[in-house]
């Protein structure tokens, strides 16, 4: 039936897009493109920036794992995000960084509460190219970064993280935030703010295909806000926050971490990609795995995945709304509204 309320909503969200410049959104799944068309999708509004940096290397014949990398060290480096360094510490008041990287070989690589480094994720990529191993963690973490030549970042909390901790530790009250977006009235380059004031994600996933077909992925994030020291999430661990398998596909998931982890979110949709659903179609099963895990609970969160397949399909699927992921290829540069379980 024809919802009045609904399209004046979006017919008004339209015109503010437009007046502001902002790319409006589409709803569904983006057009089928065939293998030899480089494509990039990334998580939330701040994805349109990165896939620009990631387009740069596919839109000259360069490879998905460049793309992936260079994509999300966009983000990592953005004064204006959630991810990377200028954002919200652990209760202690530390800032801690999550990042993992997987190519179209099963190569991967990651780092976890890794500290005062400013590009995790290329960090993860000197941890898969220049180990025997595929994750370090916190000061070993460390100490491979220094020696790889990475500089050793001051201490100190940005001036937004400063002001979230010091609100936070009114409380001390852990209390995960859902994961929305596209509420900000000021654009896609605007940090994304809960009424608060406060961040409402903490991380960015890409995937891509480049001219020559082969799939990458990259997953960087600063965790959970005030989650408690030594908590690892989804995104440095393969298979839960990034998975690449070159002949099926490659996924990515934000939200929280712990029920990516408790069903291998990512590994989960690539496998039932491989079994023949889409990727919009395997994103959405396996958020009907969470919400049944969850009960009740699952009003209370939110996890999303975002899948690309080897034939350049596109899908994505979250619990809750709000959700947008990024796309560029030869044709277009958008943001996206996924569908979600509840509505
Ligand atoms: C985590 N999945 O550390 C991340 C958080 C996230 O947007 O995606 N926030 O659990």
């Amino acid at each position: 039936m024809f919802d009045r309320r609904k399209f004046l909503h979006s017919s008004l969200l339209g015109s503010l897009g437009t007046l502001l410049g902002v790319k409006s959104f589409a709803a569904g799944e983006p057009p089928r493109l065939t293998t030899g068309q480089p494509v990039v999708i990334s998580t939330w509004d701040d994805g349109l920036e990165a896939n620009k940096a990631a387009w740069e290397i596919l839109s000259r014949q360069g490879r998905a794992l460049d793309a992936v990398e260079a994509g999300v060290r966009v983000t990592e480096a953005s004064q204006n995000c959630c991810v990377g360094l200028g954002a919200n510490p652990d209760r202690d008041g530390f800032v801690t960084l999550d990042a993992s990287i997987m190519d179209e070989s099963f190569n991967c690589g990651s780092v976890a509460f890794l500290e005062r480094i400013k590009h995790p994720i290329s960090v993860a990529r000197r941890v898969m190219e220049k180990t025997p191993h595929v994750m370090l963690v916190g000061s070993g973490a460390q100490q491979f970064a220094i020696a790889e030549g990475f500089p050793l970042e001051p201490l100190e909390l940005s001036e937004d993280a400063k002001r979230n901790y010091q609100q936070w530790l009114k409380t001390s009250e852990y209390k995960p935030v859902i994961n929305i977006e596209n509420r900000h009235p000021n654009g896609p380059s605007a940090p994304a703010r809960l009424e608060n004031g406060q961040w409402n994600h903490d991380t960015i996933g890409m995937v891509a295909m480049d001219a020559a077909g082969n799939l990458s992925g990259s997953c960087t994030t600063s965790g959970m806000g005030f989650k408690m020291r030594g908590r690892l999430g989804d995104s440095p661990i393969i298979g839960a926050g990034l998975f690449v398998d070159n002949e099926i596909g490659a996924v990515t998931a934000t939200g929280q971490g712990e029920d990516v982890i408790r069903i291998c979110g990512s590994h989960t949709v690539v496998e039932l990609m491989r079994q023949g659903l889409s990727p919009a179609a395997a994103c959405r099963r396996a958020v009907e795995r969470i919400v049944k895990i969850k009960g009740e609970k699952a009003a209370s969160i939110q996890v999303a995945f975002l899948a690309l397949n080897k034939k350049g399909e596109v899908g994505a699927y979250a619990i809750q709304k709000g959700f947008s992921y990024a796309l560029k290829n030869g044709k277009e540069e958008k943001l996206y509204r996924s569908e979600s379980y509840f509505s």
